[in-house]
């Protein structure tokens, strides 16, 4: 190696090392906490709950109080042991100050069996502390009070010193989130909301306190009946065939320290064409499942077929499949695994690969199920029956399709309907459906359109909201058969995204509220028929600009703007003298406005649509059931910004 390349590498090293950890969060946060937008900085809050929630979970405390601050700030108290606050030996300092600056790697600093998947217990405050405008702790502990506070990012502003007595103990946090590192400081109702009724089902034994001091709301979490009640709550707006199962169990296995602990809770319901698993490890989302979902899987297709067989209902011959026992199943499935043999598929942990507990989980769902189903005969004969009556419509929509690739049945056409302005490519990956709201801008987009590869098909009024409505109703609905027959993937059990006729379904309506809950109605349509479009990530909503901006008494150059910061280097660009307008429809752009600023693949924005979050998913439907139109406004306006990333809508994609 040259001594120029070793003095560089000596110099790098050096200066990793005089690099301070808080400053390495703030060069870095996407390694922390994923990304700076309104993601990222809830995960501020969901690291500090998880240092109460883990002395909650020890036996200190049963209660964690999460408040809103007016001044964009967040609180979080619990009722433990309060943070040590002694001098840790090595470095003079109180263990506190080191606690909330330093990353040791998560599990020194940890006596815990069970880590949680993201590994950073003990790292998280050090996060939060580095990507705060303040960060203030108070420790009520031993009978005494004390206090701490950090500032812009992480540096020690007020050293610890005791400032009372008390009675009390537990830990106090409060942090204000640094504006000039996310790209929105402002925390949102719902996506607290959300997280800690997940937690509070998940753990059990906790109740969490929610308040908004900016609002006035205020909210308790506490499920001591866990899964039961996330299922019964994900299941509030269906039909359900039988009661709630519930099993739990925990078992040892050779390589691991720790037993493995499984629960399940689990309930099927008619009329629902979608299997609704929703897993997690050490009260961690899984989201694309893994070693604990397959052997739930397993178990629960062997348990009902091996049963439906003992007892004369189905012959060897006639077995039911996996997708036709999920059906209209939703089930949550809970395991506790033990450090030393947690592992992911990959660096975005979001499938478990831990083999051990895929045995595990299939014999325990097998046995437990078993039991349930000897035991309760007249459910077990009803499931079965709902298992061969999803088994027999998919092998007839099977045979139809066959039957119209064979050329048996003429494809019709003339079905799709004429409204559609069809792309000339059949290259279908690539093409992209434009369900426009409105038949003036559906005309307007269909002669701005780039032929080749987009489609247009207009949208008259409001879609039906198809929770409401059964599959026959909404197919004899023409806006909806129309979306069927264009997308040519089938729909409900059927539906095949392979075979759908465009890679992007973009919706694109005005920026109003009307706007948006039409694209809910048709998300809601999406997700109730072809859920398979949205968790393969090929539905869109386009983004018409908000603003126009150009020099006075001359529009025939406009730069556009999404939002402020876009507005602001609009001004800039066009100079002194600039005049703004705000468009409020897609009806106010020309064909060619139209497709600059919205179709365009090189300057248009679209939101790649997101539903991963089971209760955003439930408490949508439950707001869309409402009459009460004043709340679904609020709704809409609380879950779905314009431009901007949230719990809902995720992910800006060019
Ligand atoms: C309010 C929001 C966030 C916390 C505690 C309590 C202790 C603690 C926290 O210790 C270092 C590592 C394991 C011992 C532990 C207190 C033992 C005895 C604690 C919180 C030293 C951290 N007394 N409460 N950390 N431990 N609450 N709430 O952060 O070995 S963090």
């Amino acid at each position: 190696m040259a001594d120029i390349e070793k003095a560089e590498e000596l110099y790098t090293a050096k200066n990793i090392e005089v690099l301070s950890e808080l400053e390495g969060v703030r060069k870095r946060p996407g390694m922390y906490i994923g990304a700076t937008n309104a993601s990222g900085l809830h995960h501020l809050i969901w690291e500090i709950v998880d240092n109460g929630v883990d002395e909650a979970a020890n036996g200190y405390g049963d209660h964690i109080y999460v408040t809103l601050n007016k001044d964009g700030s967040v609180s979080v108290e619990d009722e433990g042991r309060g943070v040590p606050v002694d001098i840790h030996k090595a470095t003079g300092k109180p263990a506190i100050e080191i606690i909330y600056t330093k990353l040791h790697a998560g599990g020194k600093f940890s006596d815990k069996a069970y880590q949680t998947a993201a590994g950073l217990h003990g790292v998280g405050a050090t996060v939060t502390n580095a990507l705060s405008e303040y960060l203030d702790v108070t420790v009520f502990r031993q009978g005494s009070t004390y206090h701490i506070r950090w500032e812009n990012g992480g540096k020690l502003k007020t050293p610890l010193e005791k400032i009372g007595n008390t009675r009390k103990h537990g830990t106090l946090v409060r942090f204000k989130p640094d504006k000039t590192i996310f790209s929105t400081t402002e925390f949102k109702w719902d996506t607290v909301y959300n997280h800690l009724r997940e937690e509070a089902f998940l753990l059990r034994t906790i109740h969490f306190v929610l308040r908004d001091e900016r609002s006035g709301q205020s909210v308790e979490f506490y499920y001591k009946d866990g899964l039961k009640e996330y299922v019964a709550s994900l299941n509030e707006h269906k039909n359900p065939l039988g009661d709630i199962l519930t099993f739990s169990d925990s078992k040892n296995v050779k390589t691991a320290n720790n037993p493995i602990r499984m629960e399940v809770a689990m309930q099927w319901c008619n009329q629902d064409y979608n299997d609704n698993l929703i897993s997690y490890a050490n009260n961690v989302r899984t989201h694309d499942g893994g070693s604990h979902e397959t052997g739930f899987k397993a178990g629960l297709t062997r348990a009902v077929n091996d049963w439906a067989i003992q007892n004369g209902l189905l012959k060897e011959t006639q077995k039911v499949d996996g997708n036709d026992i999920r059906e209209g199943l939703t089930a949550v499935i809970s395991v506790q695994i033990p450090e030393n043999i947690l592992q992911y598929e990959s660096q975005t942990k979001a499938k478990l690969d831990t083999a051990e507990v895929t045995p595990l989980l299939n014999d325990f769902v097998y046995t437990n199920l078993m039991y349930f189903l000897t035991e309760h005969k007249a459910f077990a004969i009803d499931l079965v029956k709902k298992c061969s009556a999803s088994k027999q419509a998919r092998e007839a929509a099977r045979k139809a399709k066959e039957a119209a690739r064979n050329g048996k049945v003429k494809k019709n056409d003339a079905v799709i309907s004429d409204k559609l302005a069809a792309a000339q490519s059949k290259d279908y990956a690539n093409n992209e459906l434009f369900i426009v709201e409105g038949d003036s801008a559906g005309g307007s987009a269909k002669s701005g359109r780039d032929r080749m590869y987009q489609a247009i098909l207009p949208l008259r009024g409001k879609p039906l909201n198809t929770d409401s409505i059964t599959m026959e109703r909404m197919k004899q609905n023409v806006e909806f058969s129309t979306i069927i027959q264009t997308i040519g993937a089938g729909v409900g059990a059927d539906f095949d995204p392979a075979e759908s006729h465009y890679g992007k379904i973009i919706i694109m309506t005005d920026a109003d509220t009307d706007g948006a809950h039409i694209q809910i109605l048709l998300l809601t349509f999406f997700y109730n028929y072809m859920k398979p479009l949205i968790t393969n990530g090929m539905v869109y909503i386009a983004c018409p600009p908000l603003y126009g901006v150009y020099k006075k008494n001359d529009k025939s150059h406009i730069v556009y703007a999404w939002d402020d910061k876009t507005l602001e280097e609009a001004k800039a660009k066009v100079g002194p003298g600039y005049a703004i307008s705000r468009y409020k429809g897609l009806g106010e752009m020309n064909a060619d406005q139209l497709f600059n600023t919205t179709m365009n693949k090189k300057t248009r924005r679209l939101l790649q649509v997101h539903i991963d979050d089971p209760l955003v998913v439930e408490n949508r439907i439950s707001v869309l059931m409402g009459s009460d139109a004043s709340k679904r406004r609020e709704w809409i306006e609380q879950n779905i910004q314009f431009n901007v990333e949230d719990s809902f809508i995720k992910e800006v994609k060019k």
